[in-house]
């Protein structure tokens, strides 16, 4: 067989049909190890080593690897589970907080070792790192002559921040397996070369991750994300993957092996509408359906007959579809992915928090305020861990107020909050389906009011109180004009419009590197900087709607059913007050279109918040 350059990418034979895959880049993907579990067996020593399941609403959503090896499966019900495995140790994992948190440290820990910021979190326990840089830096540095005595440099700054490294071999498992009569042709081609090293760099890592936090998990190297993350599956749990293009076929065979569903980025109805065209299917099972898509391999829809991007364009082609998809599937079926590893950021463009009540809709006014309630709690929470920085204090300094006493500060605030809710609706007599738009989000924004940034007197159950009763519950008002009987099937509450609040460093919470108070640059910045970063309350809705993640067991989460709380006696309110409530919300709206500045406290209109603070930041 023929030893090609990664980068030529071409067949000549196929060349008008096989995308061209660039291998300039080196991309790193962390999975850690069933990580709810992991979470509550470093919370809780005594669990390791039995069988555990971490339990959301009436499923697994994870289990250890002790559990795994008795038969017990992630998103298993957890009466099947136990029947699996009786002596199966269940915990409740339905408050993310711990698994927010220990994401964000590990992720904090990754980003640190990052050149070029390109660090991006996916879901809780996902991490693509682009380490290009950092790679191709050590690539000069290597000598030929003295491989086992490799030293990988992490910092340009100081030499001896490192690690010492035998770059005669990958650390982990290489795919495909590597002949080791093919080594010098490895160290012939610059590509292979820095796979190598992100491959010891991988494995670095992930020793860190696992000696220094306690976290085990998988890794894969390769040239781009969707190559990373595959590969990081091959070997699972506490193992590596590093893929490599050495010879011509190794992508695409190992991209065919891979059954359509399984390719990150084809979703559930793209993989159906596939399968359906090479099957020559109709299918009319529900579209979430997990095994919608497994039915085929990658080279199975690749070699069907005038399989093409253009094909593809026009078997996605639906109302709504996106142009281009045609050639992305494409590509992504020959392992080529051009996405950008995004660059890291400590503060979200917004925080979201949702719930969702599937099973069971919510149609009572003392449901909503329980649920308003409960997921304004999460909010505040959220926002007070991810939007503060903690200011350093100079005790020599007389104008420090706070002497002596570190002072947690917003580093970042929104200025609007949003209301979204989804009704299920109800079928017709005649039992007729209901028609996607009949799922449709309802929402409704407006400021937030500057009680919530009060770090100072307010606890968070306080602030969450008055945020559930003075906004949400009128917002929902406005959104639901029906006294009751909505048939709730979700709610979302997001705050979002960031402001970066001058003086703060540019990492929230404290837990970037910099701690400076480069001002200029964090204004120059925070475009860039700023992103989506959504989170859930809860599991993930489920792909299929009546599978049983959707029971409902919100009384075990969020307090006694029919309890009498000052905010049902709101929602009582405002099932007699529809109309004055709406519009003092209105009005409430347009008074508050003025924000406090946090430098110097006064009120300043939103429009205008942003150059008076920069304003600050020239006095400076
Ligand atoms: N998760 C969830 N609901 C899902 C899928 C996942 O709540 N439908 C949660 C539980 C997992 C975490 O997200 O711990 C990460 O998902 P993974 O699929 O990576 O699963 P694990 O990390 O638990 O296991 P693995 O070792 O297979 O990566
Ligand atoms: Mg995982």
């Amino acid at each position: 067989m023929r030893v090609t350059a990664l980068t030529s990418g071409l067949a000549k034979t196929t060349a008008a049909r096989t995308p061209r895959r660039s291998d300039d880049r080196v991309i790193i993907h962390f999975d850690y190890d069933c990580f709810y579990a992991s979470v509550f067996e470093n919370a809780n020593p005594a669990l390791k080593g039995l069988p555990l399941g971490v339990k959301q609403k009436s499923i697994l959503a994870t289990c250890n690897y002790a559990a795994r090896a008795r038969g017990v499966k992630k998103l298993q019900l957890i009466s099947e589970a136990q029947k699996t495995c009786p002596d199966l140790v269940i915990v409740n994992g339905e408050d993310l907080t711990p698994f927010r948190d220990a994401s964000k440290k590990l992720w904090t820990f990754l980003r640190s070792h990052s050149w070029n910021g390109r660090v991006e979190r996916l879901g809780l326990d996902e991490v693509f790192l682009d380490v290009t840089d950092v790679v191709a830096y050590n690539q000069e540095l290597l000598n030929r002559n003295a491989l086992r005595d490799s030293f990988f440099q992490l910092s340009r700054q100081d030499p001896e921040r490192g690690f010492n490294f035998d770059a005669s071999s990958f650390f982990g498992c290489v795919q495909p397996k590597l002949d080791p009569t093919s080594v010098d042709s490895v160290l012939d081609n610059p590509v292979c070369v820095r796979l190598l090293l992100a491959s010891h760099l991988a494995g670095y890592l992930r020793l860190k991750l696992e000696e220094d936090f306690g976290y085990t998990s998988s890794g894969g190297v390769s040239t781009n994300k969707v190559l990373a993350k595959l590969a990081g599956s091959v070997n699972k749990p506490k193992n590596q993957t590093t893929l490599l293009g050495l010879y011509e076929d190794d992508i695409k065979n190992f991209m065919d092996g891979h059954k359509l569903r399984q390719i990150p980025g084809i979703g559930s109805r793209i993989a159906q509408l596939i399968q359906d065209h090479v099957l020559s299917t109709k299918t009319t099972a529900d579209p979430h359906d997990l095994e919608i898509g497994a039915g085929v391999t990658v080279r199975e829809v690749r070699i069907h007959p005038g399989m093409s991007a253009d094909q593809l364009e026009r078997i996605l082609d639906r109302p709504g579809a996106e142009r281009g998809s045609g050639e992305k599937v494409w590509n992504l079926l020959h392992g080529v992915d051009p996405s950008e590893v995004k660059e890291a950021s400590d503060v979200p463009t917004q925080i979201s928090i949702e719930d969702t009540y599937m099973s069971k809709p919510l149609n009572a006014p003392a449901e909503i305020a329980r649920e308003l309630r409960a997921l304004a709690t999460s909010l505040v929470r959220r926002m007070r861990v991810d939007l503060t920085t903690v200011d350093e204090v100079d005790p020599s300094d007389p104008a420090s107020q706070h002497q002596g006493q570190p002072q947690l500060r917003w580093a970042a605030y929104p200025k609007t909050l949003r209301l979204s809710t989804r009704c299920r609706p109800r079928l017709t007599t005649t039992g007729s389906t209901p028609t996607p738009e009949s799922f449709s989000r309802n929402s409704r924004s407006q400021s937030l009011p500057s009680f919530v940034l009060n770090l100072k007197d307010e606890s968070v159950e306080s602030v969450a109180e008055r945020l559930a009763s003075e906004l949400l519950l009128p917002l929902f008002r406005r959104l639901h004009v029906e006294r009751q009987g909505w048939n709730l099937a979700l709610i979302n509450i997001c705050v979002t419009n960031m402001v970066m609040v001058a003086g703060s460093s540019e990492s929230a919470n404290g837990a970037g590197a910099g701690g400076g108070r480069n001002i200029a640059r964090m204004f120059r910045t925070q475009e860039d900087k700023l992103r989506e970063w959504t989170v859930y309350d809860t599991a993930p809705v489920p792909d299929n709607p009546t599978s049983p993640s959707t029971h409902d067991i919100k009384n075990d989460v969020h307090g006694e059913e029919g309890e009498a709380t000052p905010m049902e006696d709101l929602v009582e309110a405002a099932e007699t007050a529809v109309v004055s409530l709406d519009s003092d919300a209105d009005a409430w709206e347009e008074e508050d279109e003025s924000q406090r500045c946090h430098i110097c406290g006064h009120a300043i209109p939103s429009f205008a918040l942003l150059a008076h603070e920069r304003f600050h930041s020239v006095e400076d």
